[in-house]
């Protein structure tokens, strides 16, 4: 019989050029006794300076890419680095301050009821949210409840805090290396059988003034959005068809 390791959870935060967000987000994290792995996706001097202060403070393991090769690859390499220090689960926290930290232990103890699952998260937004940004969401979760079959199993397909269980997610064979990425692993992680959880999260855009930065680029990551819902949409139809005739 396979032992079960005992539950570990770290926090996995990608980063790239968040210099004025970054060590708020990582000390707001340690707050609630989470340690924490920082991957630098190849930020410029302000960002990289920011992330080597976490590490010199022994705040953060930090891990750094020397060139830029988007949030998902960031993310792989969290996910690596998370597993060869004997954690079980990572909880992924976009490091741009938008998220509300106060609700780490909520979201730690549905993982801790539930350890295969994937605990994901939706938004409440305040007015500083961007009106084309919620548009764009409104597409990418029409194309989520056909890829899953559902409207309630992934209740926002881009957010970024969540808690990913990694034995499932090191299972998965690749997975997008950019903004694509956070879509793609969850589709694929539930169409595998990992059971979703959703659960509220407040998010609150800052201003420049506050540090606030988005490397969301309309046409570019829409483009590619597009794409992965058209590779998901097809290799579901295929699954189903395969399925349909074995009479499963
Ligand atoms: N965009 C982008 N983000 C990266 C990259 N590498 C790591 N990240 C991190 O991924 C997280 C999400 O990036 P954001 O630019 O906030 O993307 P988003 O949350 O989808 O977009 P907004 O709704 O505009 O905030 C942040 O912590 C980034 O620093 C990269 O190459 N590109
Ligand atoms: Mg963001």
């Amino acid at each position: 019989m396979r032992s079960i390791p005992p539950m570990r959870i770290c926090a996995l935060v990608p980063t790239y050029d968040n210099p004025a967000t970054v060590r708020a987000v990582v000390s707001g994290i340690r707050a609630h006794d989470l340690p924490v792995i920082v991957v630098d996706d190849g930020s410029g001097e302000a960002g990289r300076a920011a992330c080597a202060g976490l590490a010199r403070d022994r705040l953060a393991t930090v891990v750094r890419h020397d060139k830029n090769r988007g949030k998902g690859a960031a993310c792989r390499t969290g996910f690596e680095k998370a597993h060869q220090l004997g954690f079980t689960h990572a909880f992924q926290i976009d490091a741009d301050g938008q998220h509300d930290l106060t609700q780490i232990p909520r979201f730690v103890a549905a993982a801790q009821r539930d350890p295969d699952a994937l605990v994901l998260s939706y938004p409440e937004y305040d007015d500083s949210a961007p009106r084309e940004r919620l548009a764009a969401r409104r597409v990418t979760h029409f194309w989520v409840a056909l890829e899953v079959g559902g409207r309630d199993r992934i209740r926002d397909g881009l957010i970024g805090f969540r808690i990913y269980p990694l034995e499932a997610v090191r299972a998965l064979r690749g997975f997008g290396t950019g903004m694509e990425f956070d879509v793609d692993i969850a589709v694929r992680l539930v169409r595998r059988g990992v059971p979703p959880v959703n659960l509220p999260v407040r998010v609150r855009y800052l201003t420049a003034a506050e540090g606030g930065v988005s490397h969301f680029r309309p046409v570019r990551d829409m483009l590619r959005l597009s794409w992965m819902h058209c590779r998901l949409c097809t290799v579901g139809c295929i699954r189903w068809t395969f399925r349909r005739l074995a009479g499963r």
